[in-house]
This record gives structure tokens, sequence and C-alpha cells, in this order.
């Protein structure tokens, strides 16, 4: 059984780096022998709303997501805070595209699996971040129904790309700012690891996981908890340049040049 596991890519199409990375994902060979391909959140900064636009203004990933899907992989689509609210946007394009539903999963929090004899809990990483309740009521605003009701019908396209381009400058700005200070990251890390090892403690004795793996942090992690868990983050993927492959439940970080 093989994974591959990409997030935090925050492909802008003005940032073409951004999004050859993804595509040189999405047709990388170790990705096309997997069984499972997952997208775990902020693959795309900013994607929000039904558009139907987007599938044309990224043709290019539409049209390899549609290949994995026609070769019989499973995809797991999972939502990150920069590319929210596209559950109907993904069954337009599978019903467009006569593709099995049954491939393709949209995940809206995080999800359990059972692979062989394993148990892996995936999310993008906010849902089990400790602390952090400004973040925790921006984000119960922005997964409301009415701010769904609002990105899809009130808001053009052009306004949502105008909107996207806005806020990641200003996030830029705002990260520039937190990364200058000298022990930011180490920080992050660690808070991360916490935030793991509380998840792990707070799901048993249901489960009891073997891997934890997240995004979100734009931390690299290979932890092992004196648990006995795996706790796995790629980290920014422009940074690293790499994407995680599990195979036979081994994972290793896989440079993507
Ligand atoms: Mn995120």
């Amino acid at each position: 059984m093989k994974i591959a596991i990409i997030s935090d890519i925050h492909v802008k199409k003005t940032d073409e780096e951004s999004y050859d990375f993804l595509m040189r994902f999405m047709s990388e060979k170790k990705v096309l022998e997997s069984d499972f391909i997952i997208f775990l959140g902020d693959i795309f900064d900013l994607m929000v709303g039904g558009h139907k636009e987007y599938i044309e203004y990224y043709s290019e990933f539409f049209e390899a997501l549609k290949l994995l899907l026609m070769a019989n992989k499973k995809v797991f689509f999972f939502e990150g805070n920069h590319d929210f609210h596209l559950r109907s946007l993904f069954s337009y394009f599978l019903e467009k595209n006569v593709l099995d539903k049954s491939l393709f999963s949209y995940v809206s929090d995080g999800i359990s699996l059972k692979i062989g004899e394993k148990n892996y809990y995936f999310s993008h990483g906010d849902d089990i971040e400790l602390g952090n309740y400004s973040y925790k009521i921006y984000k119960s605003i922005v997964r409301s129904r009415l701010l769904k009701m609002v990105a899809n019908d009130l808001f053009s396209f052009s306004f949502m790309q105008r909107l996207g381009s806005r806020v990641s400058e200003n996030s830029k700005q705002r990260n520039s700012k937190k990364y200058k200070e000298s022990n930011f990251n180490k920080v992050i890390k660690e808070k991360f690891i916490r935030s793991a090892e509380a998840f792990y403690k707070r799901s048993l004795p249901q489960k009891r996981y073997d891997y934890i793996i997240c995004g979100h942090s734009h931390q690299k992690e290979f932890y092992k908890s004196q648990e006995g868990f795996y706790y796995l983050n790629n980290g920014f993927a422009l940074k690293t340049k790499t994407f995680i492959f599990i195979e036979n439940h081994s994972p290793e970080f896989i440079k993507l040049m």
C-alpha cells in the first residue's frame, strides 16, 4: 500500500513556482504509483466557494486530477484555511467528467483511516492545534453556512481573486515579521508536537493512532512519540520541496525537483 501526501503549497497562478510544484507532484512517478493521493489542505491560496471558473482557471490541475481518478486512484482533498467551501465545485467537476465519485473524498475536518493493520489520522492540522483562540473564532466564522452562501452567490469569481491576492499579501507581511523573531519556528514546532500528543491522548481508548499526519504549521516534522505514534508534517512545500510518501507503513520525505 502506497500513500502520497502533499499540503501547504499555497498555489497562486501568478506565482509560477507554486503551480509548477503542484503539477510536478501530480506527475511524479511515486505519486502515480500510489494507491492513495492525499491533498492535505492549503494547496491553493485562495480558493473559496463553488465558482466553476476555477476549473478553467486551474485547468492543468483539474485535468491531472481527472487522470488520477481515471487510473482508479483514491484521492482525498482536505479543506485548508485558504481553500474551502469547494464541495459543490468538485461534485460538479466529477459529474461533468463522468468520474467515479466513490474514488474522490472531499474532507472538511480530520479523518481516521485504517490502512492494513495501522491507524492513520489525517487532517489539515488546525483542528488539533492547541490554543490560538482568535484563529478558532475566525475559522468558525469563515466555515459557517452564511459565509458559504456569501462566497458562492454574492461574491463574484473575480472579487474572490482580488481578495485572495490581498489576503496572501497581508499574511506574507505578517509572517515575514514573525519569522524574524528568533525562536518563532522553534516555538511553533514545539506547540504542534504538544498538540499531536494531546490529540493522541484525547483519542484514547477508542483510537490508538500509529500515524498523525498534518499540514498547516509550515514546520516540517518527523516526530516519534514515546507513546509509540508518529507525527508527520511536510512543512511549507515551496520551502521543503518535498512530499510525504508512505510505502508499507514506512514514511519518508521525497524531494520533488
Ligand atoms: Mn493552513
